[in-house]
């Protein structure tokens, strides 16, 4: 039987209208605290009724402890207070008949000393610093070189993204997202670019994909692999990432791993995160996204420059279980709408994307009746 974009899909635990994913977009809009605000609950709401907007919102990534945070104004969810403003967003969603998931994040080594607890350096799977810029109070500013985690560290770490789900269930949130993507914390060990580590947690892939499969163990041991996703770029060469030597086997190993923890689904990213989605221009062998798959018995959600015929031939013809849009839905709270009339898509207004005001986030217009 063959499925459409438009059609419901029980994923898990969580069970959806359609198969239409608002992507997770860093906004840079949180409140003092890292406290999501009344203004990101109205922007979440006008994208979550699936009539018109996302058969599920994942959430913008959010960090799960203070060491986490690699951006100016990103959301938390460690603090009662972030509980208290992510509960009013899920309150929101589930108002309009929505689903939401929040998105784990650790950043690594992608951050700055003036956003960490007492001017702390980053912590990474490596001593060595990327060479990429992150956004802080004065605008642009290259990323701080990181502090490899001490061996004795990583149990702290995977008890901050434990307790980080259990807050997401208390938020009321339908499930978790973990970011293992674009060359944050989870990559930063995934990827032997990177990570040039000599205990447990570096060298062969079971050693570089332990945390992976431990944060997901914990994270399922929290609130149940149904509820439990995980965000893989297997070739994005975002924040200075570079190219695992060998990405198939990498990350193919990693979901064979982590198979028995019975996720809802894995979201791959093809290509570049926001940009090509075929590399071979900057010599990177194509990636074999089935193979990947094959792996998994979840839901398969893809992303990266999907537009209204790529989506609905990707479900069609069973690529794809659900496909994540991200700058469409920046631009058309309505999209889910838009896409099922094939009604023209409003212009992003790249200008608007980080940080602001309710400009370039909640005035995008959607169509009139
Ligand atoms: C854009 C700007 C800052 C962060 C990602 C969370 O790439 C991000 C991000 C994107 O996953």
């Amino acid at each position: 039987m063959t499925a459409s974009l438009y059609d419901p899909l029980r994923m898990g635990d969580i069970a959806l209208a359609n198969r239409i994913v608002m992507a997770p977009l860093t906004r840079n809009r949180a409140g003092a605290g890292q406290v999501p605000t009344q203004l990101m609950t109205e922007y979440y709401r006008q994208r979550a009724n699936p009539e018109t907007g996302a058969g599920l919102i994942v959430t913008e990534a959010s960090q799960i402890s203070p060491m986490g945070q690699g951006y100016l104004d990103t959301p938390g969810i460690y603090s009662p207070e972030q509980v208290a403003g992510w509960k009013r967003v899920t309150d929101a969603v589930h108002g309009e008949g929505g689903k939401i998931v929040i998105q784990l994040w650790h950043v690594g080594r992608i951050s700055h000393v003036s956003l960490l607890p007492g001017g702390a350096q980053p912590v990474s799977s490596t001593n060595r610093p990327a060479n990429g810029k992150t956004f802080i109070a004065g605008g642009f500013a290259p990323v701080s070189a990181p502090r490899a985690l001490r061996t004795d560290e990583i149990p702290g770490l995977i008890a901050d993204y434990r307790r980080a789900a259990g807050l997401a269930m208390q938020a009321g949130f339908d499930g978790v997202e973990l970011h293992a993507a674009n060359g944050y914390l989870i990559e930063q060990f995934l990827r032997d670019s990177i990570n040039d580590r000599s205990d447990d947690y570096g060298g062969s892939v079971e050693n570089r994909t332990r945390l992976l499969a431990e944060v997901l163990q914990a994270i399922t041991a929290e609130i149940g692999g149904g509820r439990t996703g995980v965000r893989l770029s297997p070739i994005t060469p975002s924040n200075d990432a570079g190219q695992d030597s060998d990405a198939q086997a990498t990350y193919g190993r990693a979901l064979e791993r982590v198979a028995p923890l019975g996720l809802a689904y894995v979201h791959v990213v093809e290509g570049a995160t926001g940009g090509p989605r075929d590399l071979s221009a900057q010599g990177v062998a194509p990636f074999d996204y089935a193979a990947l798959r094959a792996h998994h018995r979840g839901a398969w959600m893809v992303n990266n420059a999907y537009d209204r015929p790529m989506a609905e031939a990707a479900v069609h013809n069973g690529t794809a279980d659900l496909v994540a849009f991200g700058k469409l839905f920046i631009a058309n709270p309505d999209l889910g709408r838009r896409l099922r009339q094939g009604a023209p898509l409003n212009p992003l207004d790249t200008a608007t994307l980080y940080g602001g005001d309710a400009h370039g986030y909640t005035d995008y217009p959607a169509l009139v009746d």
